[in-house]
Parts: structure tokens; C-alpha cells; sequence
């Protein structure tokens, strides 16, 4: 079974490489495809988000496809960056700096909670759609902290495993992540369908 994964971001291939291929996916992504395709995303939400950058790459290819669209949201930030991760002090800026900021935020706040939302649009062939939205609730750490994973990952400190998601492993972090939650969804209702 190949499945077209709407994303450019190589880190969200690897997870889902990671979670679909014990399953029998064979994952593709655009880093496969030779065109680039640009996708405004401009939606308010992450599930309009993530059903924009599916609905482009169904309507060009005509193919079932999932998107992801996801992103950290803090609570002594009014749910910023949100729907703007990616986008976030610019997208050049590194994430030691990013990543910085936010702690310097959230300094002498007594809520340091945050989310992370992932929101997975899937389009059949036929051209039905569904959306699943999965959230991983954490801290702002109070440093930086890991080196595996990427973006907010050094920062987001997820209690029960006492440390930041950027310091557990691939699989620990994709059994309770925003995006394993959401792709469990879709997993299950895939399964109900046939
Ligand atoms: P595509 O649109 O091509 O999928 P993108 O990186 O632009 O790639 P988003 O618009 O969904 O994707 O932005 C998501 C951002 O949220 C991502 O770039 C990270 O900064 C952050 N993010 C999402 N999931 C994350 C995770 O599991 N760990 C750390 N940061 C994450
Ligand atoms: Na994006």
C-alpha cells in the first residue's frame, strides 16, 4: 500500500515512516515528487490547514492523500505560535532562538502549559474527506533540553516521561505525540471501513 503524505517538513516524513511502516505503508511524500508544488496555507484553524494542503496535492494528482498540520500551543502565549510553528519568528530563524524565546516567555508564569495540536486531513481517491485531530499536553521546559526529534521538541516537557520529547526516542515519543494520537485516529477508522 503507498501512501502520499501532503508535507515537505522531512522531519513529520520520518514519524509517519516510522509509525506506517510496520503496518505495510510504503510512505511518499513532495520531497519525492520533481515539481514543487506552493500551497498557501491561509486557513485559521489546523484542521482548515491541514485540508488545504490535501485538497491541493488530491485535486493535482487525484490520489488518496494525508496532510499534517500542526504546531505548539502555550498558554502564557494566548496559544501562540499555534497555527503560525512553522512560520514563527520566520521561518529561517533557528530553533535554539525560537526555542529561546518561548522559554523567556513563559519566565516567572505560574502556567507553564502547552499543547501540541496535529490535525491529519485524508482524502480518498474518490474524493471523501476526514480530518482527526490529535493533542500531547506539556510544559514549557525551563531550558533547553535533547537532541532528537526537531522543532519544539527540546522544549516541550511532557510530564510522564519527565523530561522533553526531544530526549526520548523515536517510538516513545510517536506513542503519545499529537501526530501518533491523530494518525491512530485515522488508523482506526481506516480499519472500520473495510
Ligand atoms: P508542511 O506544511 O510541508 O507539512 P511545515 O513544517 O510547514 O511542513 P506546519 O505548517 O504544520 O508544517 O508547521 C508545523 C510546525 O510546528 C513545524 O514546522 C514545527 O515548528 C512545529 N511542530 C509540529 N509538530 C512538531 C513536533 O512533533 N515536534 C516539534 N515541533 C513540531
Ligand atoms: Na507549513
Amino acid at each position: 500500500k503507498e501512501i502520499m503524505i501532503a508535507t515537505s517538513n522531512a522531519h513529520k516524513v520520518e514519524e509517519f515512516k516510522q509509525m506506517l511502516k510496520p503496518l505495510g505503508y510504503q510512505v511518499k511524500s513532495l520531497l519525492d515528487l520533481d515539481e514543487e508544488i506552493d500551497i498557501e496555507e491561509n486557513g485559521t484553524t489546523f484542521e482548515e490547514n491541514a485540508l488545504i494542503k490535501a485538497r491541493a496535492i488530491h485535486e493535482k494528482l487525484h490520489i488518496e492523500v494525508v496532510a499534517d498540520d500542526s504546531g505548539l500551543m502555550v498558554n502564557a502565549m494566548n496559544g501562540e505560535p499555534g497555527i503560525h510553528s512553522a512560520r514563527f519568528m520566520g521561518r529561517d530563524t533557528s530553533y535554539d532562538i525560537k526555542n529561546a524565546y518561548i522559554i523567556e516567555q513563559c519566565a516567572g508564569k505560574a502556567d507553564r502549559g502547552c499543547q501540541f495540536v496535529c490535525a491529519i486531513a485524508y482524502i480518498r481517491a474518490n474524493g471523501e474527506e476526514q480530518v482527526f485531530r490529535g493533542v500531547v499536553e506539556g510544559e514549557v521546559a525551563t531550558q533547553i533540553q535533547g537532541e532528537k526529534g526537531f522543532g519544539y521538541d527540546p522544549i516541550f516537557f511532557y510530564p510522564p516521561y519527565n523530561t522533553t520529547l526531544a530526549n526520548v526516542s523515536e517510538d516513545k515519543k510517536n506513542a503519545v505525540s499529537h501526530r501518533g494520537r491523530a494518525l491512530q485516529m485515522l488508523l482506526e477508522y481506516l480499519a472500520e471501513e473495510d
